[in-house]
């Protein structure tokens, strides 16, 4: 039940530690004696499950990389029969194989308890109407927000993406307070309603759980400002499990990590060693009690930093500040570093523009070339040429400045820059190509 749930956020610290270590001991075990992939590491380390002691003691397990999945596709990271799994999912891989990821009844019971918490943390009850816009299908975004949403309390709309039209309707006719989707997504919706005369701040809609790719405040603010709606960051990753490894409460300080399930660890992404709390590196995750596919020490290549240090919202739980970017989404043009939040940073300082872009980067001879595609709305884009040109030039213009990098840039029409899963993919980089 949604109280009971909300609890386990607020466990004594001690009580939470002495959890974790419980699980993390039992699932150690199950990993080495069940997964064919963790018994051969475990066995070219040196070590046996009964070396974990202390939660500190999980720096001697194997590191676990997204290769690893793909080499061993599709069930061999599996523990559990193939009777015992009744659900795969698998991630949107563009290129060869997918990720695919296995669930136990059990393992879907804490992953909808989990994204529920979350949901609950954002303050959804009986009392709200919930719309799923995530994709179903294969990716986990649907089915997990939906399943947490349900064990939440809320009426639960199964929507997907796309069909934008119909969910301005039906926000308008049913009385939706909550929209789930991918922050690319809502800009869409926002625009889309626009254009049909449809003023979202007077509608119902109070709620929106955003996630599936990084986002900026910028960004959180123009939702927020443009629809009157309290926009609250969900977290996580089909590996490890879907929507809901982490959510943000009230307080807005950062998502709180579902400790008691995932455990949390950050590492220097180039040398593997662990940093301490505060600093940035990569989030390192452990599932603690993920049976039909335990993942052990996972490498998710999200750049973040962890507090300990008490909320004020009371929860004991760490918090991991706002994932804005991936170790491998850094790209080197001209030598200046850059990340796409940076180039969304930029756009969204400029009127008219809204943040479906990508980066492309091209290279003539020994030169990195730097090109910002960014969609328009159709009102603009079908405006005036010398409108046009004022965009392009603000983008141009502010390049040098906000990111470091003379940028050529483009104006495209809406809907031209490619989306899957409703995330944007905002780096082609054609210079390895
Ligand atoms: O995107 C699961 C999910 C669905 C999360 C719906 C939240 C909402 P994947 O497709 O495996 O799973 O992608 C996981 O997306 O490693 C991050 O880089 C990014 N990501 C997920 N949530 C956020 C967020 C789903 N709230 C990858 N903020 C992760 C920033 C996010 N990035």
């Amino acid at each position: 039940m949604p109280s009971s749930l909300s609890q386990k956020d607020f466990l004594d610290r001690t009580e939470l530690e002495r959890l974790q270590l419980e699980r993390l001991q039992r699932i150690v075990h199950h990993a080495y004696e069940h997964s064919p992939f963790y018994t051969k590491a475990f066995d070219a380390k040196g070590l046996k499950p009964e070396d974990i002691r202390t939660l500190s003691d999980i720096v001697k397990l194997p590191f676990t990389q997204k290769t690893d999945l793909r080499d061993n596709y599709p069930y061999g990271l599996n523990a559990v029969p193939r009777s015992e799994i009744v659900r795969l999912h698998a991630s949107s891989g563009t290129t060869g194989k997918p990720i695919v990821v296995s669930y136990t009844k059990g393992d879907l019971e804490i992953w909808s308890e989990t994204a529920a918490r979350c949901f609950l943390m954002g303050g959804i009850s009986n009392e709200d109407i919930a719309v799923i816009g995530y994709g179903y299908a294969l990716f986990t975004g649907g089915m997990g927000a939906h399943q947490g949403m349900e064990r939440a309390g809320a009426t639960v709309i199964p929507m997907g993406g796309g069909n934008t039209e119909k969910l301005c309707m039906m926000i308008q006719d049913l009385g939706i307070t909550t929209i789930c989707c991918t922050p690319s997504y809502f800009i869409h919706l926002m625009e889309v309603a626009e254009r049909l005369g449809i003023d979202l701040r007077k509608s119902t809609l109070k709620h929106g759980f955003f996630g599936a790719e990084p986002w900026t405040f910028e960004m959180r603010d123009r939702m927020e400002a443009g629809t009157g709606i309290r926009a609250h960051d969900i977290f996580g990753l089909s590996e490890i499990m879907g929507p809901g490894v982490a959510g943000g409460c009230g307080t807005r300080n950062g998502p709180h990590i579902f400790e008691d399930h995932y455990f949390p660890e950050i590492v220097d992404p180039e040398t593997g060693e662990p940093l301490p709390p505060g600093q940035e590196g990569e989030l390192v995750l452990t599932t603690l009690d993920k049976w039909a596919m335990p993942l052990l020490r996972y490498r998710t290549h999200d750049l973040t930093a962890l507090h300990y240090d008490k909320c004020p919202c009371g929860r004991t739980l760490v918090r991991m500040e706002p994932i804005r970017r991936r170790c491998d989404d850094m790209l080197i043009v001209r030598g200046v570093n850059l990340f796409p939040s940076q180039v969304e940073s930029l756009l969204l300082s400029i009127k008219g523009i809204v943040p479906h872009y990508e980066i492309v980067v091209t290279r003539e001879g020994a030169m990195d070339d730097l090109e910002i595609r960014v969609e328009v709305t159709p009102e603009v884009f079908g405006d005036q040429v010398s409108a046009l040109e004022l965009l392009r030039n603000g983008i141009s213009g502010k390049s040098k400045g906000m990111i470091g990098i003379n940028a050529k840039s483009s104006l495209v029409e809406p809907g031209a820059i490619a989306r899957c899963d409703g995330k944007t993919k905002h780096v082609i980089d054609k210079r390895f190509k």
